[in-house]
């Protein structure tokens, strides 16, 4: 029998659900128009008050709201509530530019840590469960987020932020953690740390994981699950939107179901704006329809997915989105050849020869873009022939050629050597902007 934690709400007939968006969205759009004076100007701009928004069919008329907006507002800028309103506060790190600052009232708190619960009661979580935080705390919501739904869902939490790998699992041996919480990087990281120690996953209590804040493939989940001997759960947010919790994996893997009570999907054509219907890959839009300190208005992510309407086996009636292709702002254009990462760390698994840890270096050399994918060997591997190896760098080239339509270049490394990451793995180092 699957479980909810909000059943009346996951498993809502659908006229219901839009109902209740309907009557938040317009509420949600009057609370921007009244106090936040970019939103005003934005929809003035667009001829609208807050009275033509009566329904969830009016949402596409509503004008974007975009990062820029909270780098030019900074920090409290965006923000329609006052600061004694406010309970916490969080950032994104962003790697250029300033941070991305966030507010929460002690109402959004409870909405987000509920959408949190509903998360890990839908992987199968319960109440005595060892829910293991490896997400960072701090600014960063991953950590906190994972914290407050796990509490709110009755488990125990193990705060045991990131880092000091080893320590983490003397804790995962010692306190029986049962859920991991961590990037799915960071989970690879620690099944390699696992295998030197000869620590073996069977002997430890842990049986899911929930793994999420940065793109991650099927190929990653399956290696995951084999190495760390449990089932693999995608978890979606941003910090924009909420946190972690925006959408998660149920216990199909099928497809992550978005809490959309409070917040609500929308796939756009970036380049034309047009609202794409179900299946079609474009970038993810999101509006905040019962949130008081930032109830973001049609955001847009830059993520690319796609989603479905399509009833699930679990019994939720919550849409459904895909995992995120990658970005449209990591895409990588080479030799005018449009690449994401996430195309890369796919040939690279298929190959089940080499370790998920791979770095991606583009150049400019005489006006010529490169492209350079340094790949770890495995342990096996590496003490190969040098003719055996040759062999695969071929393949491997071949193969990305058939699926990228460019031919990189491929470099093996040593086992090991690439940088490893306790949080978001930086795994693209462009070297043309440098120029
Ligand atoms: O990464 C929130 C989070 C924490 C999600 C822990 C899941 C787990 P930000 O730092 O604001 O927030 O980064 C948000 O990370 O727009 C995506 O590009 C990416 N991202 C987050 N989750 C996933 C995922 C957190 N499951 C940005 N798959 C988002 C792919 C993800 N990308």
């Amino acid at each position: 029998m699957p479980k909810y934690f909000s059943p009346e709400i996951e498993t809502a007939p659908r006229s219901e659900i839009e109902h209740l968006q309907s009557y938040r969205l317009s509420r949600t759009v009057r609370r921007m128009y009244d106090n936040v004076p970019t939103y005003r100007r934005r929809m003035e701009e667009a001829g609208l008050t807050p009275d033509d928004i009566k329904s969830i069919k009016d949402l596409s008329r509503l004008p974007f709201t975009y990062k820029q907006d909270l780098r030019d507002n900074y920090p409290y800028g965006m923000f329609a509530v006052p600061p004694e309103e406010l309970t916490r506060i969080h950032a994104s790190s962003g790697t250029t530019g300033k941070q991305t600052v966030v507010g929460y009232t002690k109402h959004d708190i409870d909405i987000w840590s509920e959408c949190v619960a509903r998360a890990l009661v839908a992987i199968g979580a319960e109440r005595n469960d060892f829910v293991h935080v490896s997400y960072g705390y701090g600014l960063f919501t991953g950590g906190l987020g994972l914290h407050y739904g796990a509490e709110m869902m009755g488990a125990t939490v193990i705060p045991a932020s990131s880092g000091n790998t080893a320590r983490q699992i003397q804790i995962f041996r010692d306190f029986g953690s049962s859920i991991l919480c961590c990037t799915p990087s960071y989970a690879l990281y620690i099944a390699d740390v696992m295998k030197q120690n000869g620590v073996d996953p069977k002997s430890l209590n842990l049986k899911a994981g929930f793994f999420g804040a940065e793109p991650w493939t099927e190929q990653m989940r399956a290696e995951i699950e084999a190495r760390l001997n449990i089932k693999a759960y995608d978890i979606y947010g941003l910090s924009e939107i909420a946190g972690p919790g925006v959408a998660f994996d149920c216990a199909c893997q099928k497809g992550m179901h978005v809490n959309e009570d409070h917040f609500m999907i929308e796939i756009i054509d970036p380049e034309t704006c047009e609202v794409l219907p179900d299946g079609e890959l474009g970038e993810v839009v999101f509006t905040c329809i019962s949130k008081e300190a930032l109830p973001l208005i049609r955001y847009r992510t830059h993520d690319l997915a796609t989603i479905t309407h399509e009833p699930c086996a679990c019994g939720r009636t919550f849409v459904r989105m895909s995992k995120p292709a990658g970005r449209s702002d990591d895409m990588l254009i080479i030799r005018g050849v449009n690449v994401f990462p996430s195309q890369i760390e796919s040939v690279l698994l298929s190959e089940g020869s080499v370790d998920p840890h791979y770095k991606i270096i583009v150049d400019r050399i005489n006006n010529h873009d490169v492209m350079e994918i340094q790949v770890e060997l495995s342990g096996e591997m590496f003490t190969d022939q040098v003719k055996g190896l040759e062999e695969q760098q071929k393949k491997m080239r071949a193969r990305m050629e058939s699926v990228l339509g460019i031919s990189p270049k491929i470099t093996f490394v040593e086992p090991m050597s690439i940088e490893r990451s306790e949080g978001k793995a930086r795994r693209v180092e462009d070297r043309r902007k440098l120029h």
